[in-house]
């Protein structure tokens, strides 16, 4: 198949899903152009089969600012008709999926509608939970979800929300999020990674987000601040955000600064999982909670909230703990428990590692192949 994908570059989970999708469907054969404002953040060396295209939007006087939706469907348009795609998929109904349907009702004119390409949407959460329930934005989520020839979301959490509050024209099709773990493993030799990132014998807990509101970073410094009390530790931050600053500030202020490490914004996540021995996710609510998946392939037990889409695949008491959002003192009990009783952790790290396989990405990709070819099948 020749699919085109569209998706936010920016550090965040849908842009990962799509990329390593992307990657894992040109592996197996199909050509796949990425569509994108820029190249996704875990794109990597381009391969074979693996195109890239840039979408600039128009710089003019009069606009105040550029219309990438309107450049992205333009985008989306030339590279369909050129490249003959397939499948246009959309990962993120907002603008992906709105300007491929853009796109689609340009090409109408010079392809009969069975020719053209289908618009498969992935919704991936907050473009639903947050975009979608902004009473601004609900009608072109609407339209976005009932245009697409076919809507997938990322956990039953998702799809229950998404039937709530937009009644979909279509059903729509649940594919869970995956974690290739080949590449996702806990690494065995990690002297160097640790001398890098200057930790003795410590435990190591780790956060990884875009560090906005939905994330609950106060509630991750606060659980540490009572684990550092007890014991010696260190808290790695990956990723960055609005949030940051503040979280910066609250450290410093609260005395812990010299056990927190705010790493940034780094792709390579797998030697910090792989120095890990808990993962905080203290979240408001997440579809589904890729890096907590990824954390688990790395052997990492996790300590999440009960909401959303994490107890889909996070089972309490076996993978980590599933705690009330907002609960730090359950949660630093729980993380205290885990750190401090060693058998009992290789236990939970093992069962992550098994849990985290019945996630591997060649199944899930299966799922997504079968899905667009149902779609194609159907326009014949
Ligand atoms: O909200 C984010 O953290 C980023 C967002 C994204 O679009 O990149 O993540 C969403 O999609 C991920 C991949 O499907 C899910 O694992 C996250 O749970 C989801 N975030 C939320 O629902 C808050």
């Amino acid at each position: 198949m020749r699919i085109g994908i569209s998706c936010h570059h920016t550090y965040g989970g849908s842009g990962a899903v799509a990329t390593e999708l992307g990657k894992a469907l040109a592996k197996r054969g199909h050509v796949v152009h990425f569509i994108n404002r820029a190249a996704p953040f875990r794109l990597g060396a381009f391969s074979k089969n693996i195109f890239y295209h840039e979408v600039e939007a128009m710089h003019y006087p009069l606009f105040e600012c550029p219309f990438y939706s309107l450049a992205l469907a333009s985008k989306i348009a030339e590279v369909a008709m050129y490249e003959n795609l397939d499948v246009v998929h959309a990962h993120y109904a907002i603008p992906h999926a709105l300007s491929a349907m853009l796109a689609r009702q340009m090409l109408e004119d010079s392809c009969s509608e069975s020719k053209c390409f289908k618009l498969v949407t992935t919704l991936h959460g907050t473009d639903i939970t947050v975009v979608g329930a902004d009473s601004g934005m609900q009608g072109v989520v609407r339209l976005a979800i009932n245009r697409s020839d076919g809507v997938t979301a990322v956990s039953e959490y998702l799809k229950k929300e998404t039937v709530k509050l937009f009644d979909p024209k279509r059903e729509v099709e649940v594919i869970l999020n995956f974690v290739d773990t080949e590449l996702f493993y806990r690494m065995p030799q990690t002297r160097e990674i640790r001398e890098q990132l200057g930790l003795g014998n410590e435990k190591v807990c780790i956060h990884i987000s875009n560090f906005r509101p939905v994330k609950r970073i106060p509630d991750v410094l606060k659980t540490f601040y009572n684990i550092v009390e007890k014991i010696p530790s260190t808290l790695l931050l990956v990723g960055d955000g609005p949030e940051r600053s503040e979280a910066e500030i609250w450290v410093r202020e609260n005395g812990v600064a010299e056990h927190v490490r705010f790493l940034g914004k780094i792709d390579d996540i797998v030697p910090l999982l792989s120095v890990s021995d808990l993962m905080l996710m203290p979240s408001n609510g997440e579809s589904f909670g890729l890096a907590a998946l990824e954390a688990m392939a790395c052997g990492v037990p996790v300590i999440v909230t009960n909401i959303g889409g994490f107890p889909e695949f996070i089972a309490d008491g076996r993978h980590g703990y599933l705690v009330d959002p907002g609960n730090v003192e359950q949660m630093s009990e729980k993380a205290l428990e885990l750190l401090t009783g060693s058998h009992n952790w290789e236990k939970f790290s093992k069962n992550c590692v098994e849990q985290a396989r019945k996630y591997h990405i060649t199944m899930l990709v299966e799922r997504y192949e079968a899905f667009y070819a149902r779609l194609l099948d159907e326009a014949q």
